[in-house]
């Protein structure tokens, strides 16, 4: 194992949900940034109190890792009141995209951009959110044909149930017993990465006999943290089953499913559950995550990390156990 695998890769400040690349041959982790917060745990994620983005880097996987400072506050974006939750970022066309979502002057989430010349910021936000966007944790893809999808959603607190009727409400019933899970949503960013180019879709995770997960199905069904990795042009799905603590990932031929799920990627950590990225980094696949370890255990005051993830050439992930 490396020196810096399995340890928190930063010390100085909390952060989670890292989402990881390469660019020019450097790593950048866009993580969420976790404040102290006296507010009570609870199913919505209160607790979470994010009011801004921090961009960290490391130049190899052995070196330290390099917090840059402030990236983007909430302060910057007119239309954010709170709760700037896990972001990701991409490239395109040589410029940086922050993909990120937080809570409007209404307290519904939705999903902003911000810009930048550099990976590390600062970025300058849009000034709305993207038309038609809701919920939490959006992972961007950036396709080999250049095309850019954006996976998004989060159960309870992420208010995903709350769009099932195509508008928002807040007392939406959970699918529950043998209702169909929900899956996470799917849409394809615009040239100019200010829009998505139709309405977003909920995806669809099947069983191994074609079946689609159902809502009791705790161990297996989404709850959050959608990821995307191709593997030998397969699309590789990967999610946090919230409830249950695990990582799972379920494989498909086109980036809008529908996903069979073939099993899980990590154990539960040490705090409510994990949200991780996969990157591959000279060859070799890596997982970043988070657990709670810097804190003591504290849910809202989490640390990121990575490891090595093996796949095999037929893109079956070994599960990780956190801690062996
Ligand atoms: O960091 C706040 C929320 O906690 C994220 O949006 C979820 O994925 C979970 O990690």
């Amino acid at each position: 194992m490396r020196a810096n695998e399995r340890t928190p890769l930063i010390r100085s400040i909390y952060t989670a949900d890292p989402s990881a690349h390469v660019f020019d041959g450097k790593i950048y982790i866009y993580p969420s940034h976790d404040l102290d917060c006296d507010f009570p745990d609870d199913d919505n994620g209160d607790q979470y109190k994010m009011e801004d983005y921090h961009v960290l880097s490391m130049e190899n996987l052995d070196s330290p890792c390099i917090d840059n400072g402030l990236a983007l506050s909430q302060d910057d974006v007119p239309w954010v009141s709170a709760q700037m939750w896990a972001p990701d970022c991409i490239r395109k066309n040589g410029r940086y995209y922050l993909v990120f979502p937080a809570k409007d002057h209404d307290g519904i989430f939705r999903i902003g951009v911000a810009e930048s010349d550099s990976p590390i910021g600062p970025f300058v936000p849009q000034k709305d959110y993207i038309q038609g966007s809701y919920s939490i944790d959006p992972a961007v893809l950036a396709d080999d044909d250049g095309r850019v999808y954006c996976y998004y959603g989060g159960l309870w607190g992420g208010q995903l149930e709350m769009w099932q009727s195509g508008s928002f409400d807040r007392e939406a019933h959970r699918p529950e017993g043998d209702e169909i899970a929900l899956g996470p949503m799917f849409a394809e960013f615009n040239d100019e990465m200010n829009g998505f180019v139709a309405k977003p879709k909920q995806l669809q995770i099947l069983d191994e006999n074609g079946e689609p997960l159902k809502a009791s199905d705790e161990a297996r069904r989404f709850f959050e943290g959608s990821w995307m990795h191709k593997h030998h042009g397969k699309y590789y799905l990967s999610y946090s089953t919230g409830s249950t603590h695990y990582l799972c990932y379920a494989e498909g031929d086109r980036p809008d499913g529908p996903f069979t799920y073939k099993g899980r990627i990590m154990e539960p950590v040490l705090g409510w559950t994990t949200h991780h990225s996969v990157v591959q980094i000279d060859g070799e696949w890596y997982l970043f995550y988070h657990d709670c370890e810097l804190s003591g255990g504290i849910t809202h005051e989490r640390c990121v990390k990575y490891t090595q993830l093996h796949i095999d050439d037929d893109g079956t992930i070994e599960t990780i156990r956190p801690y062996e």
